[in-house]
């Protein structure tokens, strides 16, 4: 077990040496309570969903890889390891969760007949648990999209049905963001695109944005639900092609005042989604972001404390952009501890925003309006090895959740106690 007395005394020194820098660390432990990261409920199964009890993730370019025991199979298990995550984690969360993880009591309903019955113990759990709640349409996994299309289809009828899911998954978003007093984001993510080239991407082009502006004929006040579009490169088996393109959402969004969704592992592999923040953030009024570790390629690997989400972080603190942005988590790794996954996912976006927030930016904008380039770099270099982790074991601390490493043993005694016996 970590010690508290050291926790406290290393808290103590760290307070002095970030003191000698300007900044307050107190403060800082005030400002990183704002920081409200979703959960991306899809990582406790590997995006199956309840739909029928042995649902799996099919098609739809993304893939969950391994097969380590103990994934949530019905919505009880599911909540419970949401539960243990969030006992697990200091400062805010809200629930993320995806129209196929609807409460459907056994009943076969399908995607153009969801309505909010369907999901009023998920926001009663939520409202319970004292969190917020996000919700997104679900097109994958499911006959009409076997296609490899769904809301640029060219055939009518599969588009039409597509339409209809969104169009209810709106009104649900509305529901439980009224319901719970806090906007509900929903988030727009097709995987429609193209294995060759195609002769017509303008054709699936036209049909998403009409599908898009069908969906979206209601506009639901933003206190209830803000409408958030999903842009990708590619997906596996669709490779050359994907029609919801970075290009085409973020002209959706600024042309109809919709969130653009950054999704970091949807981008070529040298660009920075740190560096979209601010050029996006000039003409939308907010971003959503699904922080995630893609590795080669859209992997989904579970989030770690690297330089991409570190530059996410800063240029979010930096700027003030807190409040016009939207946190949410995107990956799902079933080859570890899946409760383990988003304990560590989770804190090292938080330890990213402290790590942002114990920055002396001021002084560093100052070198740099004073072309002091070398005293920048230097600062930034020296900086990296500061003891912020003091501060965010102190920060833990204070939020009454295992210390440092502590949270390890926490896990496997709910592998012992709860996973193997699934
Ligand atoms: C897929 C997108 C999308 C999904 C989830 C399940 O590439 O990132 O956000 O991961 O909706
Ligand atoms: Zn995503």
């Amino acid at each position: 077990m970590v010690s508290i007395e050291l926790v406290k005394q290393s808290y103590a020194l760290a307070k002095q040496q970030y003191a000698a820098l300007g900044v307050d660390t107190d403060l800082v432990l005030e400002k990183i309570k704002n920081v409200v990261i979703s959960l991306h409920c899809w990582q406790t199964d590997d995006v199956g969903g309840f739909e029928t009890p042995d649902a799996t993730l099919s098609g739809g370019g993304i893939q969950a890889t391994g097969n380590f025991p103990g994934k949530a199979t019905n919505i009880e298990e599911m909540r419970k390891d949401l539960e243990k995550v969030l006992s697990l984690l200091p400062g805010k969360q809200r629930l993320n969760l995806h129209a196929i993880y609807g409460d459907f009591q056994g009943e076969l309903v399908d995607r153009d007949q969801i309505e909010v019955k369907h999901y009023q113990s998920w926001i009663d759990w939520c409202k319970k648990q004292g969190i917020g709640m996000d919700f997104n349409a679900s097109c994958f996994s499911h006959p009409k999209a076997a296609s490899g299309f769904t809301l640029s289809s060219k055939n009518e009828s599969e588009r039409k049905f597509w339409v209809e899911h969104l169009r209810r998954c709106r009104a649900i978003s509305a529901e439980i963001g009224r319901q719970l007093g806090t906007p509900c984001v929903h988030n727009t993510w097709i995987p429609d695109g193209s294995k060759d080239t195609p002769i017509d991407r303008n054709g699936h082009r036209v049909l998403l944005n009409k599908s898009l502006n069908e969906a979206m004929a209601i506009i639901f006040p933003k206190e209830q639900m803000k409408d958030s579009v999903e842009s990708k490169l590619f997906g596996i088996g669709a490779e050359s092609m994907t029609v919801g393109s970075h290009d085409f959402y973020l002209g959706y969004a600024i042309k109809n005042n919709k969130l653009i969704t950054l999704d970091n592992g949807h981008f070529h592999p040298t660009e920075q989604v740190g560096d979209k923040i601010s050029a996006c953030l000039q003409f939308v009024d907010e971003i959503l972001l699904h922080l995630t570790r893609p590795i080669r390629w859209d992997s989904d690997h579970v989030v770690t404390l690297n330089e991409e989400i570190q530059l996410i972080a800063s240029e979010i603190i930096r700027n003030n952009y807190l409040s016009r942005v939207n946190i949410g988590l995107d990956f799902f790794d079933a080859s570890i501890n899946r409760i383990g996954a988003y304990v560590i996912g989770t804190r090292a976006a938080q330890k990213a925003f402290l790590i942002a927030m114990l920055e002396p930016t001021a002084m560093l904008r100052k070198y740099e309006d004073t072309g002091q380039n070398f005293e920048r770099l230097a600062l930034l270099e020296e900086l990296k090895t500061k003891s912020f982790g003091a501060v965010w074991d102190y920060f833990c601390l204070q939020e009454n959740v295992p210390v440092g490493e502590d949270y390890i043993t926490e896990i496997q005694v709910y592998e012992n106690k709860e996973l193997k016996r699934r």
